[in-house]
């Protein structure tokens, strides 16, 4: 009795094996797997469930063999499902090699300006500055004359400015949303305008004729130079890092009074002195100064009750610095082969 369940043991593995030895493909295999191993009704299943009701003196010697046909089974199932892959492969249309690793996913990059930009953007709204915008085609007026600039300033020459008519230009900075955002709101007025800006300069590599600005504008009441200090030297140290040092050196322009150049401690050298700030520890980040009362009166603005502070940069400048990049060009030809340093 014991040897005959043993024997018909052996005969199910045989016929399992020639089976799974036959089958075609993946599928073929899947059936006869459910065939002898299934869970509910796998014919070696059934073997090892009954199991239990056998006389305790057959049941070692039956569930032995049936272990090892079941695990001869299961092999032989992975053997046969190895083998299906490898055919497989082999069986790939000429030319396609099946072993290759997989292509990458395609890892897109922001452009440095943009992120210097979206930078500073966000961190002067932590400090409670709206983005706005504004047009890039601008009348002389907005352009030049509300900002205290009368058309006979050098910056106002033909040289400097790309005039479209008699009267109209491509804006040469981004100072005209700060106009046109004070004609339409009574302060208080905080805003970032970052935007293209145009200026007859030769393409070379610290100059580019179409570039990016951004300009900024706090006025309210009882706005001092502490203030005007404070928030730029914050925004120098969320930028640059919390051991960054700000410089305000004497300045002009024509919409500010007083005016500075503002500078950082050195980013490379940390202020020692290096080729990058030309040995002094101090590199120019932006010009500023507290708005000039003749610019309030332009807009309406009472400058009697009113004050603010203005400032502007370069985002192209700025990335050049924070990233090393050499000639301001590259910033601006969008090679992919450049760009795509900047993915994360
Ligand atoms: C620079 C200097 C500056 C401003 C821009 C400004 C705008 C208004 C009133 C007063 Cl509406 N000032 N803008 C002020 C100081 C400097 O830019 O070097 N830009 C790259």
């Amino acid at each position: 009795m014991d040897t005959d369940q043993v024997a018909a043991l052996e005969e199910m593995l045989k016929e399992a094996s020639s089976e799974i030895a036959e089958a075609e493909d993946e599928a073929a295999l899947e059936r006869a797997r459910v065939r002898w191993l299934g869970r509910r009704d796998g014919r070696l299943t059934e073997v090892l469930r009954g199991l239990g009701s056998l006389p305790a003196q057959e049941r070692g010697a039956v569930g032995a063999a049936a272990n090892r046909a079941k695990e001869a089974i299961g092999q032989a199932l992975e053997r046969r499902a190895r083998a299906l892959a490898e055919k497989g492969v082999e069986e790939a249309p000429p030319g396609v090699d099946l072993t290759l690793p997989g292509r990458d996913g395609w890892q897109g990059a922001v452009h440095p300006v943009t992120s210097v930009i979206d930078e500073i953007c966000d961190i002067f709204r932590g400090l409670g500055f709206t983005r706005a915008r504004g047009p890039e085609v601008e009348t002389v007026w907005y352009n030049f004359e509300a900002l205290n600039t009368p058309l006979d300033h050098p910056a106002a020459d033909e040289h400097d400015t790309m005039y479209l008519g008699p009267c109209t230009v491509l804006r040469s900075h981004t100072s005209p949303v700060q106009i046109r955002t004070m004609q339409a709101h009574q302060p208080p007025v905080r805003i970032v305008v970052p935007g293209m800006c145009y200026r007859r300069d030769p393409f070379d590599a610290s100059h580019a004729p179409a570039f990016e600005q951004i300009e900024g504008l706090a006025a309210d009441e009882g706005i001092t130079f502490v203030e005007f200090k404070w928030t730029l030297a914050e925004f120098a140290r969320r930028f640059f890092g919390p051991e960054t040092r700000t410089r305000f050196r004497p300045s002009f322009f024509p919409f500010t009074e007083p005016s500075a150049e503002v500078d950082v401690t050195c980013m490379i050298c940390g202020g020692a002195g290096c080729s990058a700030c030309k040995g002094t520890g101090w590199i120019e980040i932006m010009g500023a100064g507290m708005v000039d009362p003749a610019v309030f009166e332009q807009v309406g603005y009472d400058p009697e009750r009113y004050t603010g502070f203005a400032f502007g940069m370069g985002p192209a400048r700025i990335a050049m610095l924070r990233y090393g990049i050499p000639d301001i060009r590259m910033l601006y030809d969008s090679d992919v082969r450049f760009l795509e340093q900047f993915a994360r």
